[in-house]
């Protein structure tokens, strides 16, 4: 027998276990995972020596924005699905699930998934999926869920904030029903737009336009009172949800209480809430706008909240959000917001957004603050098991997964980020400066080695990246699932 790769000498870690394990790889799968030396002798055509590295399942970024046309009222995503990917890889991380957009003026979320598969097709460097993004859910859409789990879609995002896209709570009721009769994982963006319109106005009428008033745009109460309410309607239909990008820990601590009273709430977070603040969008001039996103960052003490909630299971999973403008660009970028009237741009026209794919797993190892499995359980493993991709991806089982792996080694002499390190289509990192000490020397993705840190960079190529059809969540479902949700019974 002749296998195509090896993983040798390394601490291979996983969300349950941290050993030292050799891996062969064949046919794109893990065929086995032995004790450190049961391979020597056998047959290989490459073989990686992992000595002093850890080896660990490749990472999975489940929240990531790829060439979507109507993101936030005149914002061009600058990172279509090559450079997106390419910087994926790059990153360490060999699976996203990106979004199929509907506009408010599409009915059909079929329409928005074939269009969106047109552009990820043949131009990914890593493998991946979408959720339907539902910004319409009229009768046609409502109708489609079983056609998109037949399509391999089973989940989908929805937002309560912004004109443009956010639906009403009876339009939720009709999304949350639909999505428990389909099975699907509901994705929901929690913060009340109508709080974020009114304050928008109220500092407006103040005469405050610089970027650091986006931060006063979106106070904490209006994602708290989001949070409660999503929890609410979920809870009166019985289906699963996750809050994403959760940034308070007030908010993390709302979903804990949820969660412990034994309802199916899952939450995610990212690096923004984690290394950014809010005194990073009160630079001077228009440098602010690089980290306007939403919800937006909040404060170092914050920071620290959000990091016990992913130490004590608030947070199911820690993704980019990465939907990266381009600062220069003035039509669709962060200084498309600027006119003469306006030299520091108008904090309400600034694209929400920070890029971000590419250092998440770097950022969060550097930090040293995560056990590594739980590492591998949030950057990875719960990502493949919340959205039906478990155990093909998110783990190295032998004749199951996917030999997707990323190796480290983390003697590596600490370094400063640089933007032009960085494989995306974005002229800044909001990350610029900071101190890392990590970064994956190799990315492998079924049983190819895409990324070689310190010989070639980038090795795969455009189109090697499949799409994933994903089937039901191996996470918590209702709480009832045997029976159909009956208004009679309340
Ligand atoms: N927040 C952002 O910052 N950008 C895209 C969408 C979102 O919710
Ligand atoms: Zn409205
Ligand atoms: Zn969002
Ligand atoms: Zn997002």
């Amino acid at each position: 027998e002749v296998y195509d790769l090896l993983v040798v000498n390394g601490v291979v870690v996983t969300d349950t276990e941290t050993g030292e394990f050799d891996i062969a790889v064949k046919h794109e799968k893990i065929a086995k995972v032995v004790p450190r030396g049961g391979l020597s002798g056998v047959s290989v055509k490459r073989t990686i020596d992992a000595q002093g590295g850890y080896v660990m399942p490749g990472g999975i970024d489940s929240h990531v924005h790829l060439n979507e046309p109507f993101i936030m009222a005149g914002g061009r995503c600058a990172d279509d699905y090559e450079p997106g990917t390419r910087s994926a890889i790059a990153g360490g991380t060999t699976t996203i699930i990106s979004f199929a957009p509907q506009s408010k003026t599409e009915p059909s979320l079929l329409a928005a998934l074939a269009e969106t598969h047109a552009l990820a097709r043949s131009n990914c460097y890593s493998d991946y999926s979408f959720h339907a993004l539902c910004t319409n859910a009229g009768p046609v859409a409502i109708s489609e869920f079983p056609s998109l789990r037949a399509a391999g879609i089973s989940s989908l995002k929805f937002f309560m904030a912004f004109e443009d896209l956010q639906l009403h709570d009876d339009e939720i009721l009709d999304v949350l029903l639909q999505a428990r009769r389909n099975q699907m994982t509901i994705l929901v963006h929690a913060e009340n737009g109508q709080v974020i319109s009114w304050m928008t106005k109220q500092l407006e009428k103040e005469h405050l336009f610089d970027p650091k008033y986006h931060v006063n745009s979106h106070p904490p109460m209006a994602e708290l009172e989001a949070t409660s309410r999503a929890i609410a309607l979920s809870t009166f239909i019985d289906v699963p949800i996750l809050i994403v990008h959760v940034s308070q820990p007030a908010v993390a601590a709302y979903i804990h209480e949820a969660q412990l009273k034994g309802l199916p709430i899952y939450a995610e977070t990212c690096p923004q809430y984690l290394f950014l603040t809010r005194e990073d969008l009160d630079k001077p001039g228009f440098e602010g706008a690089k980290c306007v996103c939403s919800p937006p960052p909040r404060s170092t003490a914050d920071h620290e909240g959000i990091w016990r909630g992913i130490e004590n299971g608030t947070f199911t999973i820690f993704s980019s959000d990465h939907c990266p403008f381009i600062f220069e660009d003035i039509e669709g970028g962060k200084k498309s917001s600027i006119s003469p009237e306006y030299p520091n741009g108008r904090f309400q026209y600034v694209p929400n957004g920070v890029p971000g794919v590419e250092t998440r797993l770097s950022l969060a190892l550097s930090a040293d603050r995560l056990q590594l499995q739980k590492f591998v359980e949030v950057t990875a493993t719960n990502a493949a098991k919340l959205y039906g991709l478990y155990p093909r991806k998110g783990a190295l089982i032998p004749g199951e997964s996917d030999a997707d792996i990323t190796i480290w080694y983390p003697e590596l002499d600490s370094f400063k980020l640089k933007n032009d390190m960085l494989h995306h289509n974005v002229d800044y990192t909001p990350y610029e400066g900071q101190t890392l000490n990590q970064w994956p020397r190799y990315t492998v993705l079924r049983g190819q080695i895409v990324w070689d840190r310190d010989n070639g960079g980038v090795l795969g190529v455009k189109g090697y990246g499949q799409f994933l059809e994903r089937g039901i969540s191996s996470l918590a479902g209702p709480l009832r699932p045997e029976k159909d949700w009956n208004p009679r019974d309340f």
